[in-house]
């Protein structure tokens, strides 16, 4: 499989959605790339999804106005200084003839109130933009939108929460670069290596196939930290590796798969029967995937699965039912069943629950339910993500707010059995379709037998 390139008309025929959607100018901005340590050493640039989506190229300072019946893009002359450093810039007739689209200088841009925009993600990046818009943008995910950037979140919303073919080439291509860099990570995997190792074998996967990480990879053998970016931690005989590791193509799609296997090469009893109770609340979740259900239901049905394998293994006590809706699952999956995926790996979380909640719908208070980042009625061409994880962790565990009336339900004796394992995480991607679901991520080694065989092939 190699990169899949969108061609010009994909993109025009997004352009052309959005302006039957949104009636007036929209000014959809590329950004700028941000400083690492100080102003000269920067980050790669990485454009704004909303701009690769209607135009796909990274263009760093660049801004897409879409009106009815028009499209023009408005990008920085080249610079004969930034071209002693950087090479050849494209012209703007080389832009207009690569991309099919009028292109005019940015300078030509004329600011006017009549511009909807969309809410810058960084400080300076605000500042370029309140300039190149002419009023004040502020910055922050899911800042509180009004008049007509709302409608033109909206209208971007509705036309992102479902990929188009050309999105789910790109999907695809993401997911299987997640296969080469998951295999590459247990491949090889060996007792006395460092984190850092596994991960570096990962990454170079990920980038000789061309594309980049699509997030902070988490290599490590505390999975219980939920967002741990340490890779200095030496793997023992009895560690399980948690590695959530994805991969953005060139036109900025995303993959988010997590994988855990045995350090040592084989799941001990204990591993193998908790990492059986996840894998099963990951099936009851990507069985329940369909359109028209609701994410909440897929959340709640790995819950419940998760906590009748819990109940099975002896480590709680009681009636199902009652101990869900007491929290029992969340003591030990404290987050929520998944997200959407897209551009982003937490697609347009830019945009807050605005993006991953239906109108009318809010985050629920409740522990097993307030960290869910996504609650629509499913439909085809949506992707998200399914990732229920089990993980002992101190904060909650030693919590009396957290396990209160649970206390007499859990069997620490018996948990202090599973004390090797201290996470797991199993998380995969997932297209709906019209029949159902497609799991994009499928190839990528899940049953414990085969991810042994897989740390074995050497
Ligand atoms: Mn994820």
């Amino acid at each position: 499989m190699s990169l899949p390139v969108t061609l010009a008309a994909a993109f025009a025929a997004r352009r052309a959605r959005l302006s039957e959607r949104f009636g007036g100018p929209a000014l959809i901005v590329s950004g700028l790339s941000r400083p690492r340590n100080y102003a000269g050493n920067r980050y790669p640039f990485r454009a704004e999804s909303h701009f690769l989506y209607f135009l796909g190229r990274p263009l760093e300072g660049a801004a897409l106005l879409v009106e009815p019946g028009r499209a023009v893009l408005f990008a920085p002359l080249p610079d004969p200084e930034a071209e002693l450093w950087g090479g050849k810039q494209a012209s703007l007739d080389d832009l207009a003839r690569e991309l099919e689209i009028e292109v005019r200088p940015i300078d030509e841009l004329v600011a006017s109130d009549e511009l909807a925009t969309l809410p810058a993600q960084d400080a300076e990046g605000a500042i370029w933009q309140s300039e190149v818009v002419g009023r004040e943008i502020i910055q922050g995910s899911g800042v509180e939108l009004e008049g007509r950037d709302r409608e033109l979140a909206d209208a971007v919303i509705e036309l992102r929460l479902t990929h188009d073919e050309a999105a789910i080439r790109q999907l695809r291509f993401a997911a299987h670069v997640a296969e080469r860099a998951h295999r590459a990570g247990m491949r090889g995997t060996r007792v006395g290596q460092h984190e850092y190792e596994v991960r570096a074998r990962m990454e170079a996967a990920i980038i000789a196939s061309g594309c980049s990480c699509s997030y902070n990879s988490i290599v490590t053998v505390h999975g219980e930290v939920l967002h741990n970016e340490r890779h200095d931690g030496l793997l023992e005989t009895r560690d399980l590796v948690l590695a959530d590791v994805g991969a953005e193509t060139p036109e900025g799609w995303a993959s988010d798969v997590t994988r855990v296997w045995p350090a040592g090469g084989q799941f001990s009893t204990t591993q193998r029967a908790l990492y059986d109770v996840v894998l099963a609340a990951q099936r009851a979740a990507i069985a329940a995937v369909a359109p028209g259900v609701r994410y909440l239901a897929v959340h709640r049905a790995a819950g419940l699965e998760m906590l009748r394998g819990l109940l099975d293994l002896g480590i709680f006590r009681g009636d199902l039912d009652d101990l869900y809706m007491r929290g029992a699952a969340a003591l030990f999956f404290p987050h929520g069943i998944g997200h959407l995926l897209g551009l982003d790996v937490h697609d347009m979380e830019d945009l807050g629950d605005r993006a991953g909640y239906a109108p009318g719908r809010v985050r629920s208070a409740s522990p097993g339910d307030r960290y869910l980042r996504l609650d629509r009625d499913l439909a085809p061409g949506m992707a998200v993500t399914i990732e229920p994880g089990f993980y002992q962790i101190p904060a909650l565990l030693s919590n009396p707010d957290e396990v209160g009336g649970l206390s007499s339900a859990l069997d620490r004796t018996r948990l202090l059995e599973f004390n090797d394992v201290r996470g797991i995480r199993i998380e995969d991607d997932v297209l709906v379709t019209s029949q159902g679901r497609e799991v994009l991520t499928a190839a990528i080694p899940k049953m414990t037998d085969e991810v042994e065989a897989t740390i074995r092939d050497r």
